[in-house]
């Protein structure tokens, strides 16, 4: 059996000559047109980033590696004993592109297990910021703490040949990858829980093993590797993922590349939202005194919120067209395991009375709910009740997407990323020079 980076390196070879036939002689091929609404617009939807780790359909939805988020909870191996996959085992489909057999998820999963444990001096990096810092600056302050631990920096200051970036950036992403988890859970457990800490187990898998330093009883297991899967990419060009791209492209390593990355996650318009949707539901049960609304009453609230200016958090997209195929995974995880939870039938009614009002609205492109319509319901649900905590959770997934992305850039040599800019008098310009 070959191991995880042994495979990695066979696929990285099959597509080296794939992309140097590109930039060699394809590299004039127009696959986009710049815009003026584009440029000023955030470059919004601009087709000018390359990846094969994942490709999000508008009206389907997110595909890695090609397979739909149902068949990759089908297909993966499951954790014994329990319905959702190793998450280690998507990081083997992430980088190669194969669902790993019951022979290879025991392998990378002692993997990862080898390479977990956190060096001490990060839990005195969290010991010595101020008890009130956000729990997303903690984390991007852990990560950053352990770049002296990059074996990429040390191999490329002794000469690393171009063609092995990608070899050295493997040991830094699955060290990175494997060691989140306890950091995540101790930032918890010192923030919320009196620092009462709980160790690690190496025999439990990564899902199993958070759940367990979190200290919240099962299913919750069951729930950490549902998020870690769902929230682990969605293409190169949120913020996020785009960030840590950019980052890795001036052969930074990964840790720089993932703190940036898990900076942008904590923006209200991409990580935070989770947090946002629970804060407007219990609003609102605060106003409806605990008693479920009907569908008319919730479309005032939503009006309300729409009037003062506000967006509906959990709803919209800027590239999905149809409901999130990761809003309706936790739906089912929601009917499954909480059908009762009172937040989630507030959430169930949302979903049939909001989309039609945006549609009225004519403003937002998708009315359909977004992942984070119900993710922080659940944590809610398991009693992880601390909202500031939640993005964490997403950045541990995101750094799944992130890392994988990154050792593929450096396998197919990617440049230094350096787009370029124009002034407004240019753009002025140009509009004149159209109109003649
Ligand atoms: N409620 C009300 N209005 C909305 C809306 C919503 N949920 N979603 C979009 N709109 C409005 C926009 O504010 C914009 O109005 P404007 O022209 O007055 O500025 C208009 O509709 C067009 O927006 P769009 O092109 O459809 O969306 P976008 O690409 O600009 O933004 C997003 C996408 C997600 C930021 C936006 O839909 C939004 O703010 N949603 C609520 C916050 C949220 O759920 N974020 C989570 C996103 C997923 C993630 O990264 N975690």
């Amino acid at each position: 059996m070959k191991s995880l980076k042994e495979k990695l390196f066979e696929r990285i070879e099959e597509m080296r000559p794939r992309t140097l036939d590109l930039i060699k002689n394809h590299s004039d091929v127009v696959i986009d047109n710049v815009t003026i609404g584009k440029a000023i617009g955030g470059m919004r939807g601009l087709k000018s980033l390359v990846t094969d780790i994942s490709y999000l359909d508008p009206n389907e939805g997110i595909r890695y590696r090609g397979y739909t988020l149902p068949e990759v909870f089908e297909k993966l191996p499951k954790v014994p004993g329990s319905e959702m996959p190793y998450v280690e085992g998507l990081v083997y489909l992430l980088l190669t592109g194969d669902i790993p057999t019951d022979e290879e998820i025991v392998a990378v999963a002692d993997e990862f297990n080898a390479r977990k444990e956190v060096p001490k001096y990060v839990f005195d990096v969290i010991d010595a910021m101020p008890s009130d810092s956000h729990p997303m600056a903690m984390f991007s302050a852990s990560i950053m703490s352990m770049q002296k631990e990059s074996v990429f920096v040390q191999r490329y200051n002794e000469g690393l040949n171009k063609e092995d970036f990608w070899d050295a950036t493997y040991e830094d992403g699955l060290n990175l990858i494997a060691r989140l988890p306890e950091i995540a859970a101790y930032i918890y457990r010192k923030k919320y829980k009196d620092g009462k800490i709980i160790p690690s187990d190496p025999k439990l898998d990564m899902g199993g093993n958070f759940a367990r330093m979190m200290g919240i009883e099962k299913p919750y297991d069951e729930v950490a590797r549902l998020y870690f899967i769902i929230h682990a990419d969605h293409e190169s060009g949120n913020a996020s993922a785009h960030t840590g791209h950019l980052v890795a492209s001036t052969l930074s390593d990964l840790y720089f590349s993932i703190s940036s990355a898990i900076n942008a996650l904590a923006g209200p318009l991409h990580g935070l939202a989770n947090q946002e949707v629970l804060r407007w539901l219990q609003d609102v049960m605060d106003q409806m005194k605990g008693q479920k609304p009907t569908e008319e009453i919730m479309k005032k609230f939503v009006w309300e919120t729409l009037n003062a200016g506000h967006v509906i958090p959990g709803f919209g997209h800027a590239v999905l067209r149809k409901t999130d195929p990761r809003y309706t995974i936790q739906r089912e995880f929601c009917l499954k395991y909480m059908p009762n939870d009172p937040i989630f039938e507030y959430v169930d009614i949302l979903y049939k009375v909001v989309p039609p009002i945006p549609l009225d609205q004519g403003k937002a492109k998708n009315p359909w709910p977004n992942l984070d319509a119900q993710s922080g319901v659940i944590q809610w649900h398991y009693g992880l009740q601390e909202y500031d905590f939640y993005t964490v959770l997403f950045g541990i997934g995101r750094t799944i997407g992130i890392v994988s992305n990154v050792i593929w850039d450096r396998a197919l040599l990617y440049p230094l990323e350096r787009p370029k800019s124009l002034t407004t008098a240019m753009l002025e310009d140009f509009v004149k020079k159209a109109q003649k």
